[in-house]
């Protein structure tokens, strides 16, 4: 298996490099899972698997996010079914072997999911434990503060998670964005891929708009991405408003169909059985086919430009977006103070009370590192 050949030309607008990188990190983990189920002898006749469609909803996203925003001490956890992503984006970047990209599910070759300790590459947090890899940066923050101020300066940087939609049925995730202490942590980004799948399976149910609510009610800044340049030009167009209101209010199996439709089934579907019907149908009679079908799929994720935007609204003060390393102070948390300083302060008000008696008995099911922050705020 090679990558695909060079771009034929180098392209001046960076949206379009991007476009080309992101076409081969596509491409690239598609084929990674391809090989381990359907070329790669397989005598035992066991199953391999992988995630194809988990990795495409994250392709544009990561692509963005390696090859565009990303700063060296930034540190990135991914979620577990975008492995082949992560495993393409090294290989272009020349820090994995050629021969790795056959080995997926194979013993001693690429792990099914992100493992520091078992991947031949680069890998900043392990998340085969879906909730556990959303959550990690944020000790991997409160780690760094504490060495940062304690012990020596590590530099800074974001702490992203990337983080399935389906990981957020983990209670671990929802104990973390509750947390009062976490709302400190500017550093944090979490980037939910609401491709409305898990396990494969398309999800009735998963609401963004709840999602949204949720995470706002906990003090995050939360700034959805939904569309695309393409599907934002069409809302501006009579009839544009009932179509971006069609879209957003169809359910996740209805979408999911429309994105396998003919051009000439799309105009007979997307428009409904609502009021606004004629109106939708109109404006889908202006576009061609080819417009018609990237229409639909022209979603806020798949959108470099999109996701630009998102990342320069994101606030330094709040989770979501924050630790500019252009700060040297760090992030300052509600109290004016830099942050890191707010967590020396607590390790040091625990050292005065002596050893944490959840750690001295390594009872299991203690969780001495959240027992010790709750009563650090407290003390
Ligand atoms: C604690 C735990 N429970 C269950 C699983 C099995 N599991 C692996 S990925 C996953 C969720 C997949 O959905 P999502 O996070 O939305 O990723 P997508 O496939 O859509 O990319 C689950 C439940 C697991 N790995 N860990
Ligand atoms: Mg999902």
């Amino acid at each position: 298996m090679t990558a695909a050949t060079p771009p034929a030309s180098i392209c001046s607008d960076p949206t379009d490099t991007l476009r080309e990188i992101e076409q081969r990190v596509l491409w690239l983990s598609t084929a990674i899972v391809h090989h381990a189920n359907r070329i790669r002898p397989n005598p035992s006749g066991l199953k391999v698997g992988g995630h194809q469609a988990s990795s495409a909803s994250m392709a544009s996203i990561m692509t963005s996010l390696w090859f565009q925003q990303l700063q060296s001490g930034d540190r990135v956890s991914v979620k577990p079914h975008a492995s082949p992503v992560l495993h393409a984006i090294n290989y272009l970047l020349g820090q994995l072997d050629e021969k790795y990209l056959t080995s997926l599910r194979e013993f001693g070759g690429l792990q099914s999911y992100p493992s520091r300790s078992k991947d031949p590459d680069p890998v900043d947090y392990s998340t085969g434990s879906v909730g556990i890899g959303a959550t990690a940066p944020i000790w991997g923050t409160i780690a760094r503060r504490y060495v940062n101020s304690a012990i020596t300066d590590t530099g800074r940087g974001r702490q992203y998670s990337l983080v399935g939609d389906a990981e957020l049925d983990e209670g671990a995730v929802w104990e973390a964005v509750l947390d009062s202490s976490v709302g400190e942590l500017g550093e944090i980004v979490w980037i939910i891929d609401l491709n409305r799948q898990s396990l494969d399976r398309v999800v009735p149910n998963i609401t963004a708009g709840r999602l949204e609510k949720m995470f706002a009610a906990a003090g995050w800044q939360v700034i959805t991405v939904n569309f695309g340049k393409l599907l934002e030009e069409l809302f501006t167009r009579p009839g544009g408003e009932a179509l971006r209101i069609r879209i957003l209010q169809m359910s996740n199996p209805e979408y999911q169909r429309l994105l396998r439709c003919s051009a000439s089934e799309l105009r007979t579907r997307l428009p409904g059985a609502g009021d606004t019907a004629t109106a939708i149908t109109e404006l889908v009679g202006e576009l061609d086919d080819r417009t018609l079908l990237r229409a639909i799929r022209n979603l806020g994720g798949h959108a470099p430009r999109g996701r630009g935007r998102g990342a320069d609204a994101a606030s330094e003060r709040r989770p979501h977006r924050a630790g500019d390393r252009r700060h040297p102070e760090g992030v300052r948390d509600r109290h004016g103070q830099p942050g890191h300083r707010r967590v020396r302060h607590r390790l040091r008000r625990r050292h005065r009370r002596g050893p944490d008696p959840g750690r001295q008995g390594g009872r299991p099911g203690a969780r001495p590192e959240a027992d010790r922050l709750r009563r650090g705020r407290q003390g």
